[in-house]
């Protein structure tokens, strides 16, 4: 027969793909979704990072579409003409008609070809296609909701693509079309419902009703069951958006989501559970030195230093190498990215280091966008004075190092106590007296425009962490993203990440989690959460997450109160570290980062694909009687000469010394170590192996 068997068996408990069959020359694969090309949230992430693993498999036949949004393109897309000639001709027939439809290379790694419709130029047919769209779903679109009036041009672009290119062929090739979110999946409804002979997956990354709910602080998990979901959406007027995603999760061939726990979600906020949960991975790009990453750790952090010293101008009585740099970044969604547990641990933590002495201090920075007037003339002095006491600094020591030069000259030590006149004297004091101010440290580096409602800053002004100078936690607020040009802080996201020494994101409502998956591959360790589905992920695949410096917070089975007890227990122990330990932490926690590779993740992209395919075309394609991608039963094991965490793992001699924490010699045993759990792992997670080209040979996954 002309079947074809595309079958999944599982490894040391993890997936193994046998698609050596797959012909993807006779595939064509489209992934559409609004974000791209175009950055609102996660998926763009998701989009972006999975290029290259995608291109490589499927090569010229993998396209992706989205908007048209000329800001967006000038910079990131390269146009060319489509290549494939059904392409162009689908193409060439919607221009006709007066649509706008671009085609091109996406300039990220791996360069996918990209299909981009502009919406407006189409916006003329909304009320028909709105029309269209009530006849086969009975879903009402209201005229004032942009984004959804958005998402009924876009997808009915997409489902209007998928036919003229599908009618182009007898037999081959099939298509397999991947939506994401609810803004992609009318083109899939319309898809089904129009009979295209095309293999359909949708993916979720979080529930409409799930995201809504969490945010107006219900306790969300311990009602899952109870919720009347109809009423719900209905009372917040997001009923026709829950449609069009309920309707498309019922619609797809194979529904997917990212996480278990949104699979959990999404039994019961659309009635279906997931058929293949795809977790999210990142493109991981290793360095050729092994600790090139610690180097960048210090570089970076050399940088955050020097900001401090401007910010706390006046202030800078604690001692800059024993200060410790927390963050949380994201979307500013003040509870369901546990921003508010976070600043209550960080009250208790301020606590408990001045009770014991500590003289370690913690600065913490908030990198959530809100609206500002631009930065605050407090802060933008601070950096001045900064530079000022620098230019004073290095006039003195050249003046200095020239009268030195020359009694050198004359055979003469100088007198060290006549070296620097009275001028140089005055200068010194005038420099020091700038540096006299009659406010504290600002909390926030911006002009808020809605200072006084700020969820942050009521926050900080509850509990009192002012930046005082008895606090030993320090709090600032950056209400922008970061930017490498910026005049306060110039750094790009990733070099700040890398020079920070803890990301702490104790969310309530996360169905993935970028931000502590990009902390460990960058090889910093991360606060995350049993809520999250990173840290769900983590908990089952890493024996021993805190040695591994991934610290999850229970969320799930604590009450607020006692998780963030256990949220002020991990932060209170990361400090009592020594540096030795951070930098074996750090080398651990980088370790993990083939997990989170799209190389091995990508596989679950695959089995869904595969699935799709098999249930659509049967009888081309058929799936063996085998259950989705199965990991359960390999946990990444404890690293081999781990103390049970680090936190305690303290000094193991009671003279322990920082002239102990010499860099060299740690990296030696830590070097060992991972050579030793390299060679006790033997599991697939040793992807270096893996194939790069379009082709995989047949047991390439196996070890
Ligand atoms: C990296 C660098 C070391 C530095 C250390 C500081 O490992 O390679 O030279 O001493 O970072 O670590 P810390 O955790 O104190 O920032
Ligand atoms: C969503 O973006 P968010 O930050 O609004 O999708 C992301 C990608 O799947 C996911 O990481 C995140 O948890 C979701 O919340």
């Amino acid at each position: 027969p002309l079947g074809r068997s595309l079958s999944m068996t599982s490894l040391n408990g993890l997936p193994q793909c046998e698609d050596e069959d797959l012909p993807v020359e006779d595939l064509l694969l489209f992934e559409i979704s609004w974000e791209v090309t175009n950055k609102v949230g996660g998926i763009y992430t998701v989009i972006q990072t999975k290029a290259k693993t995608t291109a490589d498999e499927w090569g010229e036949n993998y396209f992706l579409i989205g908007p048209y949004f000329e800001q967006n393109v000038k910079t990131q897309v390269e146009f060319s003409e489509p290549p494939n000639p059904a392409v162009k001709k689908a193409m060439d027939t919607m221009k006709s008609q007066g649509c706008q439809v671009f085609f091109g290379r996406w300039l990220i790694e791996g360069s996918p070809y990209v299909l981009l419709f502009d919406i407006g130029s189409a916006a003329w047919n909304l009320d028909k296609w709105k029309g269209e769209f009530w006849d086969v779903s009975s879903i009402g679109i209201p005229f004032h909701d942009r984004e959804a009036n958005d998402a009924v041009i876009f997808g009915s672009l997409t489902a209007w693509f998928l036919k003229e290119l599908s009618c182009q062929f007898d037999d081959k090739p099939n298509i397999i079309a991947h939506f994401h979110e609810w803004q992609a999946g009318v083109g899939l409804i319309l898809s089904r419902s129009r009979k295209l002979p095309v293999a359909t997956i949708f993916t979720t990354h979080a529930t409409l009703l799930g995201r809504y709910l969490c945010a107006a602080s219900l306790d969300f998990y311990n009602n899952l069951d109870q919720f009347d979901i109809d009423k719900e959406a209905g009372e917040r007027q997001i009923y026709h958006r829950y449609c069009m995603e309920r309707a498309s999760v019922h619609c797809a061939h194979v529904f997917t989501t990212v996480s278990q726990i949104t699979a959990t979600e999404a039994e019961h906020m659309l009635k279906k559970s997931p058929d293949v949960v795809t977790p999210n991975g990142l493109n991981i790009k290793k360095f050729s030195a092994m600790h090139e990453f610690q180097n960048l750790h210090s570089m970076y952090k050399a940088r955050i230093q020097e900001f401090i010293r401007g910010h706390f101008y006046g202030h800078l009585d604690f001692d800059l190498d024993k200060t410790l740099f927390f963050f949380i970044a994201g979307r500013y969604e003040f509870s369901n990215k546990g921003a508010d547990m976070f600043l209550e641990a960080l009250s208790r933590l301020n606590f408990l280091l001045r009770v014991h002495k500590t003289d370690v201090t913690v600065v913490v920075f908030f990198i959530m966008p809100a609206k500002t007037n631009n930065f605050n003339v407090e802060t933008l002095k601070g950096q001045a004075v900064r530079k000022q006491l620098w230019d004073t600094a290095q006039s003195v020591k050249e003046k200095f190092g020239r009268k030195l030069y020359n009694a050198l000259l004359k055979g003469e030590i100088p007198d060290l106590n006549k070296i620097l006149d009275r001028d140089d004297i005055s200068i010194m004091k005038r420099a020091i007296f700038s540096t006299q101010r009659h406010s504290l440290p600002p909390v926030t580096t911006h002009n808020m425009i809605d200072d006084s409602n700020d969820p942050i800053l009521n926050t900080i002004r509850r509990i009192g962490l002012f930046n005082n100078r008895t606090d030993r936690v320090k709090v600032i607020l950056h209400p922008e993203f970061l930017s490498s040009t910026s005049p306060l802080l110039p750094l790009d996201y990733e070099e700040f990440v890398r020079g920070c020494h803890l990301g702490v994101f104790p969310s309530y409502y996360e169905p993935w989690g970028y931000t502590p998956a990009e902390c460990t591959v960058m090889g910093i360790p991360s606060v995350t959460t049993n809520l999250s589905g990173f840290g769900c992920f983590m908990q089952e695949h890493v024996a021993d997450p805190e040695a591994y410096g991934i610290y999850i917070v229970d969320r799930r089975f604590r009450s607020p109160d006692e998780s963030c007890n256990q949220l002020t227990h991990f932060l209170y122990g990361f400090c009592q570290q020594n540096r030795r330990q951070r930098i074996i932490q750090r080398n651990r926690t980088e370790r993990l980062s083939d997990l989170l590779d799209w190389k091995y993740l990508g596989r679950y992209y695959m089995h869904a694909r595969h699935l799709a395919l098999s249930r659509t075309f049967p009888d081309k394609f058929e799936m063996e009687r085998s259950a989705p991608p199965k990991t359960e039963g390999f946990r990444y094991p404890r690293p081999s000469s781990v103390p049970p965490s680090p936190s305690a793992s303290q000094h193991s001699s009671p003279h322990h010394s920082e002239a102990e924490d010499e860099d060299e010699d740690e990296r030696y045993d830590e070097d060992e170590e991972a050579e030793r759990d390299r060679q006790n792992i033997k599991s697939p997670f040793s992807i270096g192996a893996l194939p790069q080209g379009k082709k995989k040979q047949h047991g390439e996954y196996r070890n």
